[in-house]
């Protein structure tokens, strides 16, 4: 019998390519790489292909993005780093463990889409399991709350306390885990750099030492817009170099390798916590930017193909023959195998059950804390008010006055504080001192915002549960939200209403949002308090604006406007205390007004959201009104029974969303007669919706028209005589009641 003799010297050749590694890579993991990139990019045709038979709605690609996004996920830790991946990121989710039939479950808008539940397009992931949050579609939105999601990992690290739950409130419906060297992970498109709230969130990054990766997959287009009219120079590392703190590579993001070292790099100085990281991976787009783009239109053939050169695909098909990793029949194995299971998976998503209509308002609030019940309907404990004894030398001492408006928010920040661990307060000047050394050396008293109403709270708790903000509203609302997603609570203050507009975008498309376009796999439960309101003499256009009702028509967001002291105590309390993202309104006007101060209530006095307070009975007229027209309201309706004899019924609404219908409705049934009035400028204001429904719901019991009175539609002057025409007094409402009571 014939042997065949091996030359040791080829064996040893042999296994020494066997074992050698790429960059830390095995030949066993370049073979799952190939694997993951190819699924991806077969997903991407067959839902093209799907698309094509109207079986699915709409379609992003992945495709050219598949190295990088493999690489990072060979880096990273599904269910323990976090991540916020953008649309062209299928290779990376692929590579942290979700499934095609769970993607194409989203393409054929599934009512078991674990992304959405059907609600949102494809490739906006959302995998609750793997530590993937809930994405959406505005370019750069993800940025800002990533950036707050790693803020939260470093606070819990330092507070490993605040994970605990806790009946009562919404942190018994909120897990909350953290390792000590997790890192985020967040992507975004080269175009999307020109964004500003990229530029804000590197910055905080920066700032703050944040353990984050950023990685800008750079395909040279935004649509149709090449690099150069989005970049100043047409590269995003030379512009971003300076930020310190920064770990920075710039790599070819089609080359799997290599996407690999640099990404290892990065997270290696994120997880030692050093700071973030900053990959630009140079990658390319092969299929246009979607279904409905065609780039032949402004891209040409020479510079398509040139592209094509570099497709991360087939150059990783020829990496793998080349070093004999994979021959070509291992290669069409492996891509027939693929094939079988996504047919498989394709075969099972066109069989899933659609949503039903009826689920459509499911999770837009909370569905398992309502802040209208009566759990948070509590009574006040007043101090025991005793007449103090005279003193030595026979003056009385001055008795206890009771607290403004200003007085009792801040106490009550003080006490949630305490009994809530996962509180964390920041915005503009918030601070006591950001230069904390100033305050223990007692050199300064502390400032604690521009109204004061956080004075003190950072010399209580510290400067990490207390601090300032950057002067960026998104900043503050977009890294909330992100804190607010793993379960912190932050109470964030706006400055000023005037001033809210920067975060508009995460406002309206971010975080009201997020529960329910995840179809309540993610939820971000915090309260922002803000400065609202005129009757400020000179206050003028940039200091005095109202515009509630822009927020009251956003579904997922609770709006509070209170007009006393007490009810700012106890409805702020609810607001912190409950499940849903809630815009807590103060008039700063009421901030220091004597009208309705009160005694502090206790630690936990709470009124529900969605009872309005009846100020006083009346039988003959209603007025519906809230904030800072609730004094001048009272004011009219106390002249108007003096001077006529009409009985008022005035009603002060306190929360807008919810509002209290019921109560409207009982005292319109009554009186028959009903005057609906605001701050905000008349003309689709707040009061408009009021009025609409009780003409529609309430028609068969008015015995006059549905009268507003309200500012007028313009911008609040800084000339007192002016503004005093412009904002509703209690003239003017005398007037309008009286008009309705006579006619
Ligand atoms: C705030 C916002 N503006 C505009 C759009 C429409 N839009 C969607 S993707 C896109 C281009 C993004 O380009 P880039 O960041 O380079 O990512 P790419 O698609 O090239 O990967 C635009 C303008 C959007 N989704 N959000
Ligand atoms: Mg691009």
């Amino acid at each position: 019998m014939a042997t065949t003799k091996t030359d040791p010297k080829v064996t040893a050749i042999a296994d020494d390519k066997r074992s050698k590694t790429y960059e830390g890579l095995t030949r066993q993991q370049l073979i799952e790489a190939y694997r993951i990139m190819y699924t991806s990019r077969r997903i991407d045709d067959r839902e093209i292909l799907l698309k094509r038979q109207q079986k699915i709605f709409f379609q992003i690609s992945g495709a050219g993005h598949e190295a990088i996004g493999v690489a990072a996920g060979f880096c990273l830790r599904a269910g323990y780093d976090w991540f916020y991946p953008y649309y062209r990121d299928r290779a990376l989710v692929l590579a942290l463990g979700a499934t095609p039939y769970e993607m194409l479950l989203q393409a054929v808008g599934a009512a078991d889409d674990p992304s959405s539940g059907g609600r949102q397009m494809p490739s906006h992931w959302a995998y609750q399991r793997l530590n993937v949050v809930t994405q959406s579609s505005p370019t750069g939105t993800q940025i800002l709350q990533a950036v707050g999601c790693a803020e939260a990992g470093v606070y819990l690290r330092h507070h490993p306390n605040a994970t605990q739950k806790v009946d009562g409130d919404y942190r018994q419906f909120k897990d909350v885990n953290f390792h000590s060297d997790e890192v985020t992970y967040v992507s975004l498109g080269d175009g999307t750099t020109s964004e500003g709230e990229f530029w804000e969130a590197l910055n905080t990054a920066s700032n703050r030492k944040v353990p984050i990766v950023f990685v800008v997959e750079d395909n040279e287009y935004a649509i149709s817009v090449p690099i150069e009219v989005q970049t100043a120079g047409g590269n995003i590392s030379r512009l971003v170099a300076g930020f310190p703190n920064f770990h920075f590579e710039e790599v070819d993001g089609t080359d799997p390798v290599v996407s690999y070292a640099a990404m290892k790099r990065a997270v290696a100085h994120c997880r030692a916590g050093k700071g973030p990281a900053f990959v630009h991976a140079h990658v390319i787009r092969p299929y246009s930017h979607s279904l409905s783009d065609d780039e032949r239109l402004y891209r040409p053939d020479a510079e398509r193909q040139r592209d094509a050169a570099r497709d991360p695909i087939t150059r990783m098909q020829m990496f793998l023959i080349r070093e004999g990793i994979l021959d070509e029949n291992g290669i069409n194995k492996l891509e027939k195998q693929v094939e079988e299971e996504m047919q498989a998976a394709v075969d099972r998503a066109l069989e899933a059950k659609f949503p039903t209509p009826e689920s459509i308002t499911q999770f837009v609030y909370s569905p398992d804390l309502d802040p209208t019940s009566a759990q948070f309907e509590t009574q006040p404990e007043f101090p025991q008010v005793v007449e103090p004894p005279p003193a030595a030398d026979g003056k009385k001492p001055a008795p206890q006055l009771p607290k403004t408006m200003a007085e009792l928010i801040n106490a009550t920040l003080r006490d949630e504080m305490k009994r809530d661990e996962r509180i964390v307060v920041f915005g503009e000047d918030v601070a006591d001192a950001s230069r904390e050394e100033y305050l223990k050396k007692k050199m300064v008293k502390g400032k604690g915002g521009v109204f004061k109403l956080t004075a003190g709270l950072q010399m209580v708790y510290g400067s990490d549960r207390v601090f300032n903000s950057p002067i960026a509203e998104a900043n503050i609302v977009g890294r909330a939200t992100g804190m607010a997603t793993r379960g912190l609570k932050p109470v964030v203050e706006i400055q000023f209403f005037d001033y809210i507009w920067p975060a508009m975008l995460q406002l309206r498309d971010e975080l009201p949002v997020i529960r329910w376009r995840s179809n309540n796999a993610f939820s971000s439960p915090l309260v922002i308090r803000v400065a609202i309101g005129g009757y400020l003499t000179g206050g003028a256009l940039y200091h005095s604006q109202c515009g509630e009702s822009i927020f009251t028509h956003i579904p997922g967001l609770r709006v509070v406007f209170p007009s006393n002291a007490l009810d700012s105590a106890g409805l702020l309390r609810t607001a912190i205390r409950c499940d849903d993202p809630v815009l807590f309104l103060e008039h700063k006007r009421l901030y220091r007004e004597t009208y309705g101060r009160s005694h502090y209530p206790g630690a936990d006095f709470m009124i529900p959201f969605g009872k309005a307070r009846i100020v006083q009975q009346g039988t003959d007229l209603t007025v519906i009104t809230y904030g800072a027209v609730v004094p001048r309201a009272l004011q009219a309706a106390q002249r108007l029974e003096r001077e006529l004899g009409v009985k008022v019924e005035l009603i002060d609404l306190r929360t807008l969303n919810p509002f209290d219908w019921e109560t409207i409705a009982a005292s319109v049934t009554k009186t028959n007669r009903v005057l609906v009035a605001y701050e905000d400028s008349l003309s689709w204001g707040y009061g408009a919706e009021i009025a609409a429904r009780i003409a529609d719901q309430l028609f068969p019991q008015l015995d006059a028209p549905v009268r507003r009175v309200a500012a007028m539609d313009t911008y609040v002057a800084y000339q007192p005589i002016l503004e005093d025409a412009i904002l509703p007094q209690a003239n003017d409402l005398f007037r309008g009641m009286k008009e309705l009571a006579e006619y």
